[in-house]
């Protein structure tokens, strides 16, 4: 291909409007699907669009039907590069074609394509063509298209459900134009007026949304639905990123949005798919590292995402940033334990029994396993603190039962068995064995 496509694919080259505002382009390809094993999605998972497609996929189950292919966060001129041209954890090689950048694939559906080289790419292998680029239209064709493949219970999940549809639709229309792409307006606006145009708009959206969040679990029909799907890609971007690189920055989620935030914890740690949709790294590392024209230096800044800046906590706490101390107390003399059987204990409890689980003032959640000839007791204690409410169990979770491991050497030197971890709010006690324990 000898054409100079630049233009097309390098984002700083983007045209504005003679008023220095952002106007996204239309998608071009925006035809839908037959079944059977033909398509192929192609992703970029710092891209909200491609993650709305991601999390959809997942919410339906259809991992085995549709693969999918990451491309890296690192766009240069060409837009957005495979792993053989930009390696980096996580990203792929096209293994359709091999191809080096993700406009090589526009390019043989339609060598004469004039428009943007975006993600997500819907691919029809069959046809070798593009089947979609448009990821509002993409979730809808995973929401229906493939259910005769799939078992009832992920052909039930409908995240357009008929009597929803027009409530969906007009919140969706706002929340398009003010704060999934507000954010963009804002961030790559040229002018003082398109910016603080866009600013307030995005941030008066978010007030609705604040309003809306207040009584309900989700945004339309008190069920999930693909109006959450559309706004959580922008909203677990935002104090990481639309806060600081696109000067979003009147309030942020955590501080300022009680019941967004409330939402967005919910979401992302009780649904796998949103969280394993959700790859910080490569978000962080296009936003900040990739768009020179809004950041020149590429420096990308510090940020402990789920360990108390965007995601921890339950209600007035952060778990790892909570004021005060943490102490470790071991047991006395007790069963022994090594290392390893401990920690897939602590990883079990965690991934499996406690994330995202509330611990009211005074309760304790827990478990006890059975490892070998002893027991190994898990739990979290909320300490009736004034300052404290209890907690959410958080992503911390891991590090704060493996604080007294380490520190009370289990399986190690001194005969000392588990113990807990005591800070304003809480206790996470492991306790292998037991003596000692008084769960
Ligand atoms: N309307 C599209 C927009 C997709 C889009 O703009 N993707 C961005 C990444 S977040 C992109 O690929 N931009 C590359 C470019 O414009 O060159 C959709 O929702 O699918």
């Amino acid at each position: 291909m000898s054409r100079d496509t630049t233009d097309q694919s390098d984002v700083s080259k983007m045209q504005l409007a003679p008023d220095g505002s952002f106007k996204r382009a239309v998608s071009s390809f925006r035809n839908t699907i037959e079944k059977g094993d033909r398509y192929h999605l192609y992703v970029s998972y710092s891209c909200p669009w491609a993650t709305r497609t991601l999390i959809v996929r997942k919410l339906k189950g259809l991992e085995d039907i549709i693969y999918v292919t990451a491309v890296s966060p690192k766009t240069g001129p060409n837009g957005w590069p495979f792993a053989q041209v930009s390696p980096f954890p996580g990203v792929d090689e096209d293994p359709l074609y091999k191809s080096k950048h993700i406009k090589d694939l526009y390019l043989r559906a339609d060598p004469a394509y004039t428009g943007r080289f975006t993600v997500p790419v819907l691919w029809d292998k069959k046809l070798g063509t593009i089947v979609n680029n448009e990821s509002s239209e993409i979730i809808r064709i995973f929401n229906t298209a493939f259910n005769e493949l799939l078992p009832e219970e992920k052909v039930s999940i409908d995240l357009y459900p008929n009597t929803l549809r027009s409530e969906i639709d007009a919140l969706n229309e706002w929340v398009y134009h003010d704060i999934n792409n507000g954010v963009y307006k804002a961030g790559f606006a040229t002018s003082q007026e398109a910016y603080e145009k866009a600013v307030h708009a995005l941030f008066d959206a978010l007030d609705r949304v604040e309003r809306i969040l207040a009584d309900s679990d989700f945004l339309v029909g008190n069920r999930l639905t693909e109006a959450d799907v559309r706004l959580f890609v922008t909203i677990i971007r935002f104090d990481p990123v639309y806060v600081g690189h696109f000067k979003c920055n009147i309030r942020t989620i955590r501080d300022g949005y009680p019941s967004i935030h409330r939402w967005l914890r919910n979401i992302y740690w009780k649904n796998p798919a949103f969280k394993d949709s959700t790859n910080f790294e490569h978000i962080k590392t296009h936003y900040y590292g990739s768009q020179v024209h809004v950041n020149l230096n590429r420096v990308i800044p510090w940020i402990s995402v789920e360990t108390g800046m965007t995601l921890a906590d339950g209600n007035n706490v952060t778990l790892s940033k909570r004021a005060g101390f943490e102490v470790v107390t071991c047991y006395g003399f007790g069963t022994k334990i090594d290392r390893a059987p401990a920690i897939t204990v602590i990883d079990d409890w965690c991934d499996n029994v406690a994330i995202g689980k509330g611990v009211p003032v005074g309760a304790t959640l827990w478990a006890r396993y059975n490892y070998g000839t002893f027991t190994i007791l898990v739990s979290a204690f909320a300490l009736s603190n004034p300052s404290c409410n209890g907690f959410i169990i958080d992503g911390n979770c891991n590090r704060l039962l493996r604080l007294p491991l380490d520190g009370c050497n289990t399986g190690g030197v001194n005969g000392k068995q588990g113990g807990y971890e005591t800070d304003l709010c809480g206790q996470w006690r492991f306790d292998p064995g037991s003596n000692g324990s008084d769960v």
